[in-house]
C-alpha cells in the first residue's frame, strides 16, 4: 500500500501526534488497518480492548485527566454500536474524546452492504458533532474535531473514516471540515440579584458541582464560602472541588444517606449551586423549600415549583470575586451542628453488623491509598456508598459514571487512569455484576501490565436492584449472580486475584497488593444485606 505517511490514514496519524495523542483505543478489523498501521508507525500505541465499550471509556479518562482528547477506534457496525456506550459517557459527563469508526467505500453506500448502518445518526444523540471525513478534509477534521471536543462544556465528537478515503493518497490541497465551531459562551445573569439573595439569607448552603471540579475553581469557591462562613454539600462529581475534611461539609447529595443530609439541609433558606451541571441530578430532587442562586457553566434546569432568585452562567472565578465584592453578612450556622451531623453521618454509613461488610473494605482502602491516589469505582449500590463514605481531599482523584451512569465503567477508567497519571496509584473498586460485564478486560490490564488494584465486591447480587426491588415490596428477581458451586478464581486472565473474607484478610491482601509490580485484583466476599437501610434509611 506504498507509504503510508502519504495517505489520508498517515495525515490523521499525524495530526492526533501534533495534538498530543499517544494511545488509541479499540479493537482492529479490515476495513480499520491502515489506521492502526498508520498510528503505530507514528508512535502512537494502539491498546487492544476486549470490548468496544472500553474503548470508549478509556478515551473518555484520557480525556478527563490529561485535557488532550482520548481517542477510540472501532470497526463499522457492531464495533460502532459497541462503541456508542462508551461514547455516552463522554457525552453526559463532559469529555473530550474522538470516537473513530472505520466504514465501508463511499461507492457502496447506496447499497445494502454487510454491516453497514449510517453512523452519523447512531452518534448524533451522542456526541457534539458527528463528520464523515474525505481525504481532502483529513488534516482540517482532526483539527476541528479536537477544538470542539475541548471546548467548554467538553464532550466526544464522532469521525466516520470510510475505507477509500484512509487509503487514498494525501492530496496536494487541503480543504475544510464540515464541523461545527465551538460555541462562544456568553455570559449571563446579574450578580446584583445574587448578591441581594445572599445578603437577606441567614442560613445559605451551597451545592458543588462536576463543572467546579473541571475548572479547577476549588481554591477560589474555598475562600469564598469560609469568608461568609457557608456550609457545602456537592454532587458526587463535586467531590474534592473543597477538600472534604473541611468543617464546613456536610455531605453528598442524592447518595447513600441522602435523606439525612436532606434532613440536615430542611432549615437552609437559600441554595447556591456553584458550577452545578443539570446534567448530574436535578436540584429539585433534594433541594429543601429554599430559593436557589444557580452560579454554572449551563443555565439552571429545574422545576417550575424552584424559586430561581438567580441565574449567572460565565466564569465562576470571576463571579464569586464579584459576590465578595459585594459584601455580606456571615451565614449563621453553628460549625459544632455540622460537626455532631458529620459524626452521626459516618457512623451511618457503616452500621455494626456479622458479615464482612462493605463499608469495612472501602475504609480499609482508603488507608492504603494516598490521597492523591486515583479511585475509579463502577455502578451500583457500592458507587453509593463510595460517594458518601470514600472522603476526598484532593480534586480529580475520584474516577465515576454519574450522568451516564453506566455499569462497566470502572475497570476500564482504572486502566485509563494507569496511562493517563503514571507514577499515581490506582485502584479500582466494582460490583461483581459490573466484573461479570467486563471480566474480560482482565486480559488488557494483564497486558498493559501497570501496578493496578482491582477489588471485587463478591455479594453474589445485583445489590442495587435488590434493595430497590426490596424497597418497593418487590420480590428479589434477576438479581442473583452466581450457582451456589461458583467461588472465587485465582486468577482471571492473567491477572492474579485473591479472596478474601473478613477485614483482617483484606488488609493481608492490601500489603500484598503493594508489593506487586502488575495488575492484582482482591475479591471481598461480602455480605450486601444492608445496603437498602444504608442508602434509603430514614434519619
Ligand atoms: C449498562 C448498565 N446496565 C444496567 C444498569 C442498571 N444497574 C444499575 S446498578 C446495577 C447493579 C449493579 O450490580 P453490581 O455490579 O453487582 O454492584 P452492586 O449493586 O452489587 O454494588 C444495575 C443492573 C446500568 N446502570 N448500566
Amino acid at each position: 500500500m506504498g507509504n503510508l505517511r502519504e495517505t489520508s490514514a498517515g495525515v490523521l496519524a499525524e495530526r492526533l501526534w501534533a495534538h498530543g495523542v499517544r494511545y488509541v483505543f479499540g479493537i482492529p478489523s479490515g476495513q480499520i488497518l491502515p489506521i492502526v498501521e498508520a498510528i503505530e508507525r507514528r508512535g502512537i500505541r494502539f491498546v487492544l480492548v476486549s470490548h468496544e465499550m472500553t474503548a470508549g471509556f478509556m478515551a473518555d479518562v484520557m480525556g478527563r485527566l490529561t485535557g488532550v482528547p482520548g481517542v477510540a477506534l472501532a470497526t463499522l457496525g457492531p464495533g460502532a454500536t459497541n462503541l456508542a456506550t462508551g461514547v455516552g459517557n463522554a457525552f453526559l459527563d463532559r469529555s473530550p474524546c474522538l470516537a473513530l469508526t472505520g466504514q465501508v467505500p463511499r461507492d457502496q453506500f447506496a447499497r445494502r452492504v454487510q454491516m453497514r448502518i449510517d453512523h452519523g445518526r447512531l452518534f448524533a444523540p451522542l456526541t457534539k458533532a458527528s463528520l464523515q471525513l474525505s481525504p481532502e478534509t483529513m488534516g482540517d477534521g482532526i483539527d476541528r474535531a479536537v477544538a470542539l471536543a475541548t471546548a467548554e462544556p467538553p464532550g466526544p465528537v464522532h469521525l466516520d473514516l470510510p475505507e477509500d478515503v484512509i487509503t487514498a493518497s494525501a492530496p496536494g490541497r487541503a480543504g475544510r471540515a464540515a464541523l461545527p465551531a465551538p460555541r462562544p459562551r456568553r455570559p449571563g445573569g446579574r450578580i446584583q440579584a445574587a448578591a441581594r439573595a445572599l445578603a437577606r439569607a441567614r442560613r445559605p448552603v451551597a451545592v458543588l458541582g462536576l463543572t467546579a471540579a473541571r475548572l479547577g475553581a476549588g481554591g477560589r469557591i474555598q475562600r469564598f464560602l469560609e469568608a461568609r462562613r457557608i456550609p457545602f454539600v456537592t454532587t458526587m462529581l463535586g467531590k474534592g472541588v473543597v477538600p472534604e475534611d473541611h468543617p464546613l461539609h456536610i455531605g453528598v447529595v442524592g447518595r447513600a444517606r441522602h435523606r439525612w443530609v436532606e434532613a440536615f439541609l430542611a432549615d437552609a433558606d437559600l441554595v447556591v449551586g456553584i458550577g452545578y451541571d443539570p446534567v448530574e441530578i436535578g436540584y429539585e430532587e433534594w433541594m429543601p423549600p429554599a430559593p436557589l442562586v444557580h452560579l454554572g457553566g449551563e443555565p439552571a434546569d429545574v422545576a417550575p415549583r424552584v424559586a430561581l432568585a438567580a441565574d449567572i452562567q460565565g466564569d465562576i472565578a470571576g463571579i464569586l470575586s464579584g459576590l465578595a465584592r459585594a459584601g455580606g453578612p456571615r451565614a449563621e450556622w453553628d460549625l459544632q451542628e455540622i460537626r455532631a451531623f458529620r459524626a452521626r453521618l459516618f457512623a451511618g454509613l457503616r452500621p455494626r453488623a456479622d458479615g464482612f461488610q462493605p463499608h469495612q473494605v472501602l475504609d480499609l482502602l482508603r488507608d492504603h491509598l494516598p490521597a492523591d491516589g486515583i479511585l475509579a469505582c463502577d455502578v451500583g449500590a457500592h458507587t453509593h456508598l463510595i460517594a458518601s463514605q470514600w472522603e476526598v481531599t484532593r480534586p480529580g482523584t475520584l474516577l465515576v459514571s454519574n450522568g451516564w451512569s453506566s455499569m462497566g465503567y470502572g475497570i476500564p477508567a482504572a486502566m485509563a487512569a494507569t496511562l493517563a497519571a503514571p507514577g499515581r496509584e490506582v485502584a479500582c473498586v466494582v460490583g461483581d455484576g459490573g466484573f461479570l460485564m467486563q471480566a474480560g478486560e482482565m486480559a488488557t490490564a494483564a497486558r498493559l501490565g501497570r501496578r493496578l488494584l482491582f477489588v471485587i465486591l463478591r455479594d453474589a447480587s445485583l445489590s442495587l436492584i435488590e434493595a430497590k426491588q426490596r424497597r418497593k415490596g418487590y420480590r428479589p428477581a434477576g438479581v442473583r449472580l452466581f450457582p451456589e458451586t461458583a467461588a472465587p478464581a485465582p486468577d482471571y486472565f492473567g491477572v492474579p486475584c485473591l479472596a478474601v473474607r473478613s477485614p483482617r484478610e483484606f488488609s493481608r491482601g492490601l500489603a500484598a497488593a503493594r508489593r506487586a509490580k502488575g495488575p492484582v485484583a482482591l475479591e471481598a466476599v461480602v455480605d450486601g444485606s444492608h445496603y437498602g437501610e444504608i442508602l434509603y434509611g430514614a434519619p
